[in-house]
C-alpha cells in the first residue's frame, strides 16, 4: 500500500512513523509512506497555504491552489482508492473503517488547519471524511498519525502470530479480557488459576466468559451493535 499525506507540517509524523509495527511494515516494504509538504505547492513569494475567510468570520482558511495542486501532481502518477480528509466533523473512525481501508492499494490523507480548508477542495476532491473522535485537536496531523497506524497493522503480513490483529479489542465487536505474566504471585495479586490450569478449552471460555463481561460493564454499546 502507498498512504501520501499532505501536511504543513510533515515533520510531526517523524517520531510516530519510525517505531514499532510501522517500522516493520516500512521495512518489509508493505508499505510506502511519503510526506508531502503543501507549502512546497503555493504558487506565492510568500509561501502562503491560507487566508481570511469570506463572510468576516475570524480565523484563517488553507487556500485551494497548494492543495489541488499536490493532489492532482500525485494523481498524475498513482491512483487512488480514497482521497481523505481529516476534520472533527468527519465520520468517526471505527475498526470496521479501519479494516475495510487497510484493503487499498494507494490512499492520500489531507491534514488541515487554522479554520479549515476552502470548501471547494472538499467537493471537488475529497471522498471520504474522517473524525477521530468528539473533540477538538489543533489540526489533522495525530489524527492522520492515528488513522495510519490503525490501517497498517492490519496489512496482510504486517502482524506475525504472536501480535496477530484478530485476538484485538473490537475485532470481533468485544473488549480484550484480562492478561498476565509473570511473577505469578506479586505481593500477595495474584494470576488466576484457570490461566495455569493447561486446560486450554476451559482458558479459552473463561477468556470469552470475561472478554463478554468486560464489555458488558464498560461498553455496553459495543454489544448492541453487535
Ligand atoms: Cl481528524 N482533526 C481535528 N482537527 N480535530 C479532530 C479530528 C480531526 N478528529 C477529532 N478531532
Amino acid at each position: 500500500m502507498r498512504i501520501d499525506i499532505l501536511t504543513i507540517f510533515p515533520e510531526m509524523f517523524e517520531s510516530p512513523f519510525s517505531h514499532s509495527i510501522i517500522k516493520r511494515a516500512k521495512e518489509k516494504n508493505l508499505v510506502e509512506i511519503h510526506l508531502h509538504d503543501i507549502r512546497n505547492y503555493s504558487t506565492n513569494k510568500h509561501r502562503s497555504v491560507d487566508d481570511y475567510s469570506y463572510g468576516g468570520d475570524p480565523g484563517m482558511v488553507m487556500t485551494i491552489e497548494p492543495i489541488a495542486l499536490c493532489i492532482e501532481h500525485l494523481q498524475s502518477e498513482n491512483q487512488y482508492d480514497h482521497i481523505i480528509y481529516l476534520t472533527p466533523d468527519g465520520i468517526t473512525l471505527r475498526q470496521s473503517i479501519a479494516n475495510q481501508l487497510s484493503m487499498s492499494k494507494n490512499i492520500i490523507l489531507l491534514c488541515g488547519h487554522y479554520k479549515g480548508i476552502d470548501q471547494r477542495i472538499r467537493d471537488k476532491y475529497i471522498t471520504m471524511e474522517i473524525s477521530i473522535g468528539d473533540y477538538v485537536l489543533s489540526g489533522g496531523e495525530l489524527a492522520a498519525a492515528v488513522l495510519t497506524d490503525a490501517i497498517v497493522r492490519l496489512m496482510p503480513g504486517v502482524l506475525n502470530d504472536e501480535t496477530s490483529a484478530l485476538s484485538d479489542s473490537f475485532q470481533n465487536e468485544l473488549l480484550s479480557p484480562p492478561v498476565y505474566t509473570r511473577p505469578y504471585d506479586f505481593r500477595g495479586l495474584k494470576v488466576p488459576d484457570i490461566l495455569l490450569s493447561g486446560n486450554d478449552k476451559e482458558i479459552r471460555k473463561w477468556q470469552n466468559e470475561q472478554a463478554y463481561e468486560k464489555t458488558l460493564r464498560l461498553r455496553p454499546d459495543l454489544l448492541n451493535e453487535a
